[in-house]
C-alpha cells in the first residue's frame, strides 16, 4: 500500500491523530482531507459532488445555493433491523434492541472496512453536538468516504476548526466510522458501541444511518451517556412560546414518526392569538441537564433541520418552506422541468413533466409516487425565521412542560395533564401511535413507541424508564407532563383542526404550568374543561371539542390491558412503580364501576 495522499493533520492532539491513523490503515483511502468547515470548501466538495453525479443543481433563482441527491434505491430509509447495540451483556441492550457482541461486532465490520476506501477520499468530520462552547456539547468526529455525508454533517452540526478547537488534547470525543462500501444491504450494519463511545456505520449512504452525529450519537450514544452522567438525551422538539406581554415558556415534545414534529416545532399561531410567538430551538433532539437553579434545561444538540419533505407545504408549514428556499440538500424528491422541486403534499397542483426521485420521467396515471415517501431537506436552523435567539445558548433554555404525543383515532384526549412525575413517566412508557404506511404492516394498528425511543435507546428500556424516574430526586422544580393527541375521529372525521389551532391547547399547557387556569380531573389525568381552552374565533362546534376530551372508561380499560401486554414485554427491569401506576388506573375503572372489591 502506498502512503495516501494528505494534509499536515489541522491538530496536535495525539488521540485524534491516532485513531485517524489506525481508521486510514484498516480502510486504506487514496487521499485524507481534513474539513474546516470552511465557506470554501463547502464550494469544493459541492462542485466536486455534481462532478460525480452525487448532486444535481437545481435552478439557483429559485433556489439559490439548493442540490438535489439521488440515492440507491435499495437505501432510501433508516435500517433497524440492522442496527445493533454492542455491549458486553445482551441484556444491557434489553429486548427492544438487537445485539452483537462487541468483538463480534468489530471482528464483522472490520473485514468490511478494510479497503473499503481504497480508490477514494477518506473525509475526517470533528463536529459538536450542541452549542459551541456549552458543558452540555459533545465533540464527534466522523471518519467517512462520502462526500455528501460531508455536506450533510456540516448543515446539521456545528462542524469544522471549531470542533477542533472545543475538543484540544482531549480524548473525550464520539470516534465514528462511515463506509457507503458498494451499498449492499447484504453488507449494511449500523454498530453502536456505547462503552467505547464508537458507531461503525456501512454498507449505507442514507441520513439516519450515516450522519453519525444525529440519531447513532445524540440518541443512542447520547442516551448511555445521559444514564451514566445523570442527563437525559431525547427525542424531544423544544419550543418556545412569547406571549404579547414578552413572557416566555419553553416546552420539550416527544412525538413518534408521522404526528408532525417539525410542523410543530415551527408552528405559525393562528390570527386571534396576536401578539403570540412561537420560536423554534430544536425540532428532533434534546439535551437536558439540571441547572444550578434546579430546574431542567435542554438544548437542541443539532444545527439544521433532517425534515419529510412530502406533505410539507405553505398550508402545513411556511417556516419550513422559507427554511429550505436556500442552501438546502434535497434526497429523494422530484424535479420539475425548470429545476424546482417537488413532492406530494407540496401547495398546489402537481406539475406536469416531473422527473421521479429516481430520475425517471414521472407517469402522474401510475400508481407510483413522483417522490420517495420518505424524501428529506437537510436545511441549516439559521434559515428558519422563527429560530429562537437562544437556541446558540451554552446555558440552555428551563423547560416548563413535557409533552408526549401520538396518533390515536380513539382514547387518548386531546390534552391531558399527569397527576405528577411517575405518572407522566407512566405516560411516556405507554406512547403509542398508529401506523400510516401501508409498506409498515396494516394500517391504523397502535404500536408502542415509548418516549418515541424505540428505535432510539441505547440500552435497556427497563433500565430507562428506572433512569426517568430518578431523576424526580435530581430535579427541584419539575417541568409538568402532558399527553397530547391531535388524531382522535368520530364517523372518520379529525375532531380537532390541527396545525396552527394548536396553539390552543399549548396554552392551556403553558397556564397549567404556570397554575393559573382550571381543568377538569378525570380517573387518568387531568383535562380542559369546559370554557378552560380558548377557543374564540375557531369555527368548530363546541360537542366537537367536547368529544376530542372526552375520556371512556371502557375504551381506558382496553388501554390500559394493551399498555399491560407492553410492560410484560419489557421483563425483568420492568419498574414496578409504573406497572403499579397501571394497576391503580384500572382499580380506579373497577371502582367508579362498583367491582373494586
Ligand atoms: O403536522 C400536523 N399537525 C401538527 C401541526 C402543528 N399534521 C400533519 C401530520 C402528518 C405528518 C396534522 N394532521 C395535524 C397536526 O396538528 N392534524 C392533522 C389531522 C388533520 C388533517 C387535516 C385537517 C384537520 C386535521 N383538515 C381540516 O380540518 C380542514
Ligand atoms: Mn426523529
Amino acid at each position: 500500500m502506498t502512503a495516501p495522499e494528505t494534509q499536515k493533520p489541522p491538530t496536535t492532539n495525539t488521540n485524534l491523530i491516532n485513531w485517524v491513523n489506525e481508521m486510514t490503515k484498516l480502510t486504506k483511502p487514496d487521499r485524507i482531507v481534513w474539513c474546516d468547515g470552511s465557506e470554501e470548501e463547502k464550494v469544493r466538495f459541492t462542485k466536486q459532488a455534481v462532478e460525480q453525479g452525487i448532486l444535481e443543481p437545481l435552478n439557483q433563482e429559485k433556489l439559490p445555493g439548493c442540490y438535489l441527491h439521488r440515492s440507491n434505491p435499495n437505501d432510501v430509509a433508516r435500517v433497524e433491523n440492522l442496527t445493533f447495540i454492542c455491549t458486553p451483556t445482551k441484556d444491557e441492550a434489553g429486548p427492544t434492541n438487537n445485539w452483537m457482541a462487541p468483538k463480534d461486532a468489530y471482528d464483522k465490520l472490520a473485514k468490511l472496512f478494510d479497503g473499503s476506501m481504497t480508490g477514494r477520499t477518506m473525509y475526517v468530520i470533528p463536529y459538536v453536538m450542541g452549542p459551541i462552547g456549552s458543558p452540555m456539547s459533545k465533540v464527534g468526529i466522523e471518519i467517512t468516504d462520502s462526500v455528501y455525508v460531508a455536506l450533510n454533517m456540516r448543515i446539521m452540526t456545528r462542524m469544522g476548526t471549531k470542533a477542533l478547537t472545543m475538543l484540544g488534547d482531549s480524548n473525550d470525543f464520539n470516534r465514528g466510522l462511515h463506509s457507503v462500501l458498494d451499498c449492499n444491504p447484504e453488507r449494511r450494519f449500523i454498530c453502536h458501541f456505547p462503552q467505547d463511545n464508537t458507531i461503525w456505520s456501512v454498507g449505507s449512504g442514507y441520513g439516519g444511518n450515516v450522519l453519525l452525529g444525529k440519531k447513532c450519537l445524540a440518541l443512542r450514544i447520547g442516551s448511555y451517556l445521559g444514564k451514566t452522567e445523570g442527563w437525559l438525551a431525547e427525542h424531544m422538539l423544544i419550543l418556545g412560546v412569547e406571549s404579547p406581554e414578552g413572557e416566555m415558556t419553553y416546552v420539550a415534545a416527544a412525538f413518534p414518526s408521522a404526528c408532525g414534529k417539525t410542523n410543530f416545532a415551527m408552528m405559525i399561531p393562528p390570527k386571534r392569538f396576536k401578539g403570540w410567538k412561537i420560536w423554534t430551538v430544536g425540532d428532533d433532539i434534546a439535551w437536558m441537564k439540571v441547572g444550578e437553579d434546579g430546574r431542567l434545561y435542554a438544548i437542541n444538540p443539532e444545527h439544521g433541520y433532517f425534515g419529510v419533505a412530502p406533505g410539507t407545504s405553505n398550508e402545513s408549514n411556511p417556516n419550513a418552506m422559507k427554511t429550505t428556499a436556500r442552501d438546502t440538500i434535497f434526497t429523494n424528491v422530484a424535479r420539475t422541468a425548470d429545476g424546482d422541486v417537488w413532492w406530494e403534499g407540496k401547495d398546489g397542483p402537481m406539475p406536469a413533466d416531473l422527473t421521479d426521485w429516481q430520475g425517471r420521467p414521472f407517469n402522474s396515471r401510475s400508481s407510483e409516487k413522483a417522490a420517495h415517501p420518505n424524501s428529506r431537506f437537510t436545511a441549516p436552523a439559521t434559515n428558519n425565521p422563527a429560530l429562537s435567539k437562544f437556541s446558540d445558548d451554552p446555558e440552555g433554555v428551563p423547560i416548563s412542560a413535557i409533552i408526549f404525543g401520538g396518533r390515536r383515532a380513539t382514547t387518548i384526549p386531546l390534552v391531558m395533564q399527569a397527576f405528577n412525575w411517575v405518572h407522566g413517566v407512566f405516560l411516556g412508557a405507554t406512547l403509542g401511535s398508529e401506523t400510516t404506511a401501508a409498506a409498515t404492516g396494516k394500517v391504523g394498528v397502535v404500536r408502542r413507541d415509548p418516549f418515541a425511543m424505540l428505535p432510539f435507546c441505547g440500552y435497556n428500556m427497563g433500565e430507562y424508564f428506572a433512569h426517568w424516574l430518578q431523576m424526580q430526586g435530581k430535579i427541584q422544580t419539575l417541568p409538568k407532563v402532558f399527553i397530547v393527541n391531535w388524531f382522535r375521529k368520530k364517523d372518520g372525521k379529525f375532531l380537532w383542526p390541527g396545525f396552527g389551532e394548536n396553539m390552543r391547547v399549548l396554552k392551556w399547557i403553558v397556564d397549567r404550568a404556570r397554575l393559573r387556569v382550571g381543568g377538569h380531573e378525570t380517573p387518568f389525568g387531568w383535562v380542559p374543561k369546559a370554557g378552560d381552552l380558548d377557543l374564540s374565533g375557531l369555527n368548530i362546534p363546541h360537542e366537537q371539542v367536547d368529544d376530542a376530551t372526552n375520556v371512556d372508561l371502557a375504551e381506558w380499560r382496553t388501554e390500559l390491558e394493551s399498555q399491560g401486554e407492553f410492560f410484560a414485554s419489557i421483563g425483568p427491569t420492568m419498574p414496578r412503580s409504573l406497572e403499579l401506576q397501571r394497576e391503580l388506573l384500572l382499580a380506579r375503572i373497577d371502582a367508579i364501576q362498583g367491582k373494586d372489591a
